[in-house]
């Protein structure tokens, strides 16, 4: 079945650009840049990696993003991953990225998109991979500092066509961006969230209603709310689901307990992402086959991770067909 998953043509709708800075690029470009980082070799850096909740993970991820500076690194960042996803047949991919998280410590809006859109564009020249921009808020972050992003983001709208929300779930909810969301929305962007990974099933209904997502990102603590699943299936809502994220940041013990499965039997429109695989241990394929080791499906159920992703992407009918 491995190699079945393997050559399945793949789209992924979950990636955080940040979370592909690979140990190797990170010493690369940390030397590069003249910036200090408490690492002094790729053992060392994948050591750090044992998390035991989300926010572990999110100070040494947001530590990581320090040595990116320069244009060239968001280019040299996302193109290595571009490389990655045409090894596991991703066709398509739609990428976060978190402005704040750099034009906090100084970097200009501009330097990030710009060299994140350079390799999005040569990604379809050269490898024929499309793709699409989130841009996310930092949900740790205050209101007006949210607002500011959205300003920047005017410039660029032709290289970003939605917006989402990220980092600390807990403590942070959805209200606090609920008119962030309704004048994004009132610009053209689509819109997404965080829900439902470490927060409760009322996390990811505040999320639809308050900030009226067309889609849910990670939204696995659903099961605890019968009729909010018998929303989702109705009403279609995607799920993307980061299955080996899910394991890392302790929100299941084991990949046998993991709802995906189940969800996907249900009628859920699920579907398989990586997240941050340069620190959760495997990008699509890697999450294809962990799910498939502990819940071992058909072809046609593993395809249809494919389909689902499809529906949910954000491209358009005749892009859709493509893909098809
Ligand atoms: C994230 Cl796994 C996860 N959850 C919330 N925010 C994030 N940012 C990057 N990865
Ligand atoms: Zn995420």
């Amino acid at each position: 079945m491995n190699k079945f998953i393997q050559s399945l043509p793949k789209v992924e709708l979950h990636l955080h650009i940040e979370g592909t800075l690979e140990p190797e690029l990170m010493l690369e470009l940390a030397q590069r840049n003249s910036i200090n980082i408490p690492f002094n070799s790729v053992e060392e850096i994948r050591d750090a990696y044992n998390f035991h909740n989300l926010q572990s993970f999110l100070d040494i991820y947001f530590q990581g993003a320090d040595v990116l500076v320069h244009e060239q690194d968001f280019f040299d960042l996302t193109w290595a991953y571009l490389l990655r996803c045409q090894e596991d047949n991703v066709l398509h991919t739609e990428i976060f990225f978190d402005p704040q998280a750099h034009t906090e410590r100084g970097i200009l809006f501009d330097t990030v998109v710009n060299g994140i859109d350079r390799a999005l564009n040569k990604g379809v020249s050269e490898l024929g991979i499309t793709s699409k921009l989130i841009m996310c808020f930092l949900r740790h972050l205050d209101e007006e500092s949210a607002f500011k992003t959205l300003t920047q983001a005017q410039a660029h709208k032709d290289k970003i066509i939605g917006v989402g929300l990220d980092s600390t779930e807990i403590g942070n909810p959805a209200n606090k961006f609920e008119r962030v969301f309704k004048q994004a929305i009132e610009q053209g962007f689509l819109t997404v969230a965080h829900a439902g990974e470490e927060g409760p099933a009322d996390n990811i209904s505040e999320a639809l209603s308050l900030l009226k997502i067309t889609r849910i990102d990670h939204g696995v603590r659903c099961s605890e709310d019968a009729s909010l699943v018998k929303q989702l299936v109705s009403e279609r809502i995607p799920l993307t689901v980061c299955p080996l994220s899910n394991i890392k940041l302790k929100v299941f013990d084991r990949m046998e307990q993991h709802n995906i499965v189940t969800l996907l039997r249900q009628g859920v429109c699920v579907t398989i992402n990586s997240d941050d695989p340069a620190y959760f241990g495997g990008y699509m394929t890697d999450n294809f086959v962990a799910v498939n080791n502990a819940h071992p499906m058909n072809k046609a159920e593993i395809a249809q991770f494919t389909f689902n992703a499809i529906e949910a992407s954000f491209v358009s009918p005749s892009e859709q067909e493509r893909l098809r």
